[in-house]
């Protein structure tokens, strides 16, 4: 079966090979890859590069950072016997931007959307008695269809290089892990969990695909190892008495276990370890489990030295400590789909986690960021063009697909975000294609998470022509920074407090996915000047003074949680400075300041403010 979406697992009926490591791997600059045989004879002129990573930051010659068009991979493995009664896939768990991929000389894929994975079934062209061959070709091109979103350049010399219409650096590479996952012949496909919440404790609702033979048989345990519910078939429920709900920060796991059994024999076993919770909306507030939260934390990035946008399990780890250290309880996996990993640490941590598509760029300007934070903004309309209409939203509409399949089983993604900052105010063509988005993502999720998309400053509650969709608004907002910066701090906050004046009618939770300036690690000034890091935290102050007063406001995640890569420009000294972290993740001044606050609001901070 094509695309198998469950994260791979090793269990007594499943095996999976990780084939991180060294790859062959080449440039492409005259694209003539194919013509030179690379799919069925395997690279030529190759180096050996670390799979995964971006390929970007190892390099000395910037024509190879700046690297834009195909790249292509090779790697071999042996087949052992016992796989002949198997099936054999390979899983890419993300690959940017398009991948086509031969098995032993043969396509046997192409995938569209980097951050997202994919399965391919190599049962039939394995050979047993000698090497198999993997080959990959990725291609990092920007353009109006793709997501994320841009445009590219050609230079004199006939290169390529990405104009993309985001604010971060378009790395490539296989960025994240490639393994071979074996399952048996009959086994679990897909699972699918939704929970409710009873007097006595919990109800799950369970549905398992599988292929080939057996009976589905569902067990779940505690902690403690102890069974605490049970049922057979490949649909039904699962009660469980006094039940340990997975709460904010304060995780509670439970370990579900999918068999297929045929008579005695286990014919294959999948496990999840998940929690139990419930998400929903009312009036102006998120609750979970029927109570409300208030979101602390960080927009962040898959951003750091060396691996680029590579899947890098110790930075993960660095950065939950330091967000738990600071009180945070949430971030936003802005600008696309992180790694499954990060979501499972988030799972056992009890973050609330938003989860971003990489719709982001659907505003078509190069200076993304600047002309975010122009309210009047004159633009071209990005949903006006033929091409977004005819291939853009097919495109938008897959990912959504991929994503919600991949991570729909995580307590820890409690809001989906479909868009960040796209065009929604210069055209009505942008209403059927958010309501298709929207739509489909509501058909897709049984946990119905609430729906949103990061509004940029130009995207007012005036204007706005689709925020009516979002059952949670949220708010990029950069006033004291692009606009009324510096000695106007006092005039840009009587700004910011008007606008959410107008969202408080809107009567639905705000939450602001998006606020801060660009500061430079070491740089202070008494009185403050932009980019100093005492500026950053004056900024913060007087932000949160405001959002105490309004009753809507539900949360607040900073931009961003570390410095990180950009395109090179005039706005951006070695990337983006606005981390609360450096890019080595060490803290500036401001990290003090938000740890002081968030440890001291409460989880349910406003819960009864109306
Ligand atoms: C917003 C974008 C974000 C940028 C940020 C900034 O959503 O990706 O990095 O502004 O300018 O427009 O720092």
């Amino acid at each position: 079966m094509a695309n198998k979406m469950l994260y791979p697992r090793n269990t007594l009926t499943r095996q999976v090979i990780d084939l991180s490591g060294m790859w062959k791997f080449s440039f492409d600059f005259a694209e003539n890859g194919e013509e030179n045989g690379y799919p069925t004879q395997g690279l030529k002129d190759y180096i050996e590069i670390p799979v995964p990573a971006s390929y970007n930051d190892f390099f000395t010659d910037k024509k190879y950072k700046e690297y834009c068009g195909d790249v292509w991979y090779e790697q071999e493995f042996y087949a052992d016997k016992s796989w002949q009664d198997k099936d054999v896939d390979i899983r890419f768990f993300a690959a940017i931007h398009k991948a086509t991929v031969w098995f032993n000389g043969e396509k046997v894929a192409y995938h569209n959307g980097g951050f997202t994975p994919f399965t391919i079934n190599i049962n039939k062209l394995l050979k047993y008695d000698g090497v198999n061959k993997i080959v990959v070709k990725l291609n990092n091109v920007l353009d109006n269809t793709t997501l994320p979103s841009g445009e590219y350049k050609v230079l004199k010399d006939g290169r390529k290089i990405s104009n993309p219409y985001f604010d971060f650096f378009n790395y490539g590479g296989l960025i994240r892990p490639v393994k071979l996952v074996i399952t048996p012949k009959s086994s679990v496909v897909d699972v699918t969990l939704n929970h409710v919440l009873t007097n006595t404790g919990s109800i799950t609702y369970y549905d398992v695909e599988h292929v080939g033979q057996g009976e589905v048989l569902v067990e779940v345990y505690d902690q403690n190892q102890e069974k605490v519910a049970f049922s057979k078939g490949a649909k039904g429920t699962l009660e469980i008495l006094n039940t340990k709900l997975w709460e904010v920060r304060n995780a509670y796991l439970y370990h579900f276990v999918f068999k297929l059994i045929q008579g005695e024999k286990l014919l294959d076993e999948y496990y999840l370890d998940c929690g139990i919770r419930t998400v929903s909306v009312k009036g102006n507030r998120v609750l979970i489990n029927n109570k409300p939260v208030y979101f602390k934390g960080f927009g962040k990035h898959e951003d750091a030295d060396f691996t680029g946008r590579g899947y890098n399990l110790a930075c993960a780890k660095r950065d939950f400590e330091l967000m738990k250290w600071c009180g945070a309880n949430s971030f936003r996996t802005s600008h696309y789909p992180y790694s499954e990993e990060i979501l499972q640490l988030a799972e056992s941590e009890g973050f609330l986690v938003i989860d971003e598509l990489a719709a982001v760029g659907m505003l078509k300007s190069t200076r993304n960021a600047v002309d975010a934070a122009n309210k009047d903004l004159k633009i071209e309309s990005y949903f006006e063009q033929e091409v977004v209409k005819k291939y853009t939203l097919p495109n938008h509409l897959e990912a959504l697909r991929e994503l919600v399949a991949r991570d729909k089983n995580y307590a820890c993604v409690v809001m989906w975000s479909l868009f960040n900052e796209p065009d929604a105010v210069s055209s009505d063509d942008c209403i059927p294609y958010f309501e298709q988005v929207f739509n489909l993502c509501k058909e897709l999720d049984i946990q119905q998470r609430p729906r949103s998309f990061a509004h940029i400053i130009a995207s007012s509650p005036t204007k706005s022509k689709v925020s009516y969709l979002c059952d949670v608004i949220m708010l990029n907002r950069y006033y004291g920074w692009y606009i009324m910066g510096g000695a106007e701090l006092d005039d840009a906050m009587l700004a910011l407090d008007a606008e959410l004046s107008e969202w408080d009618q809107k009567g639905k939770p705000v939450m602001f996915t998006e606020y801060g300036t660009d500061t430079y690690m070491g740089l202070t000034k008494l009185p403050s000047v932009m980019w100093t890091e005492n500026y950053q935290v004056e900024y913060f102050e007087k932000y949160h003074e405001v959002f105490d007063k309004h009753p809507s406001i539900i949360g607040e995640q900073v931009w961003n949680f570390a410095d990180f890569q950009t395109t090179e420009g005039i706005i951006r000294a070695d990337g983006n400075k606005k981390g609360i972290f450096t890019r080595s993740r060490q803290p500036k001044m401001a990290a003090f300041e938000l740890r002081r606050r968030w440890l001291s609001l409460p989880t349910d901070y406003k819960g009864d403010m109306k």
